[in-house]
């Protein structure tokens, strides 16, 4: 049982398959004057505090509580270590709201506690873009853990997002709650098997060699569709153009306009990687491919302290077979010595990770909507949305 979540405007498991109740949203909004004014409650040794993610200090502080206590595999081998440049990049784009970065600090020590990030965003479902909050970076230090903070933090949440008249949300989580809209899972693509190997990440095949290992996933040194280049400010709104028309075939995806591509999609060093095929005749912006910098961690390894892992992020394939446009991708996040590329099975993906070698994780990632709810599950191909 969900103690918590029960009583939330979620999907909830008992109305699975319920089709007298109606898709969209589960609460109508109520007046912003009706909106609890004041922060909820802690346990009195705690206090709230925005964290400014502009500032190197703050930003600094929240590196270190995700870097210690964020997100572990089943196995705890591997913990995310999201850098601050990423983190300023993944909460601070166009529109942001400051006061959406919640930290939970002990007042005696001044100590950051626990964390839990939104970002605005509008994303459609079906014919409808609704503007939503994506929640990301729920943390909670790990010894502290157990004792009910995690929903105080997420009540907070909604409550400030309720004050910026927002009333639906979108996250993620390795975990299941009430209900997920879809289920996906994770790829891998060894890009430096020895290392991975080494690590504990994968492991050798039955009958398989090192040096038959290494000749399997070697790639070519340089990308082989002509006009593959990397995306610049100039792109913005033939990419926009490309990507808008690419997503509205799917159920759930981001409502991007060229603001967005350009934050969330323009390349930054070490956190997002965006390519294009510019046709060598026409110089039409044909195809369109994207990952972001997300290292992780190797827990008790004497050899190695971190995994560099490039993740799929948007990609649209036109002119370019998505299968070539996604072995360049890979071609060079191996130049720029990723360790492992991955991918969830959304959007086309399904039809390039087999051939790709690409191999299924463990674990799942479950995507979520709060207050909006849907008929059916989706399955991973109808969702055109990647949170990070
Ligand atoms: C989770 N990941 O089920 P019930 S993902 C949501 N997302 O409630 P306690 C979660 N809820 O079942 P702990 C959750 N994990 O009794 C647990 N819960 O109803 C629920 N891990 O709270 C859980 N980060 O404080 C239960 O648990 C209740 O001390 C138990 O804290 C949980 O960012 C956590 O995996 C996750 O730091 C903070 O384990 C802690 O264990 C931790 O006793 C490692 O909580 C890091 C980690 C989660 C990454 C993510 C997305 C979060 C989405 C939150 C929901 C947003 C809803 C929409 C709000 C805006 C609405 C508007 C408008
Ligand atoms: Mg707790």
């Amino acid at each position: 049982t969900h103690k918590f979540w029960e009583t939330q405007p979620v999907g909830q498991f008992k109305d699975i398959g319920d089709s007298s109740l109606p898709e969209g949203p589960i609460e109508s909004p109520t007046p912003l004057s009706e909106v609890k004014q004041e922060p909820y409650n802690l346990p009195t040794q705690y206090e709230w505090t925005n964290c400014d993610m502009e500032s190197e200090e703050t930003c600094n502080k929240v590196y270190n509580l995700l870097k210690d206590n964020y997100v572990e595999d089943d196995e705890n081998m591997f913990r995310f270590n999201y850098s601050q440049e990423f983190l300023r990049w993944a909460l601070c784009p166009p529109g942001y709201y400051p006061s959406w970065h919640i930290g939970v600090r002990a007042k005696a020590s001044q100590k950051l506690v626990a964390f839990i990030t939104g970002v605005p965003a509008r994303i459609r479902v079906r014919d409808a873009v609704v503007k939503m909050v994506e929640i990301n970076f729920l943390c909670v230090h790990k010894k502290l853990r157990s004792k009910r903070l995690a929903p105080v933090m997420i009540k907070e949440v909604t409550r400030r997002v309720h004050l910026e008249n927002i009333w639906q949300a979108a996250y993620t989580a390795g975990v299941v709650l009430p209900t997920p809209i879809t289920t996906c899972q994770y790829w891998h693509r060894s890009l430096n098997p020895k290392k991975l190997i080494d690590v504990g990440f994968s492991r050798l095949g039955a009958r398989m060699t090192m040096s038959r290992t290494i000749k399997l996933y070697k790639l070519p040194d340089s990308p082989s569709t002509p006009g593959f280049r990397k995306m610049e400010l100039r792109d913005v709104p033939a990419v926009t153009r490309l990507l808008r028309n690419y997503l509205s075939q799917f159920v759930v995806a981001p409502d991007f306009d060229e603001n967005d591509v350009e934050h969330w999609l323009l390349p930054t060093e070490n956190v997002v990687d965006s390519y294009l095929v510019e046709s060598p005749e026409t110089h039409e912006i044909t195809d369109f491919c994207s990952f972001y910098t997300l290292p992780s961690s190797i827990l008790g390894n004497q050899n190695y302290l971190t995994l560099k892992a490039a993740y799929s992020y948007y990609n649209v394939s036109v002119k370019t077979p998505l299968l070539q446009l996604m072995n360049d991708a890979l071609i060079v996040a191996k130049q720029k010595d990723f360790d492992v590329f991955n991918a969830l099975d959304v959007m086309h993906n399904e039809s390039f990770l087999k051939e790709l070698k690409f191999g299924p994780g463990d674990g799942q990632l479950h995507c979520y909507l709060y207050n909006y709810r849907l008929q059916h599950a989706l399955r991973p191909s109808e969702l055109g949305l990647v949170l990070l």
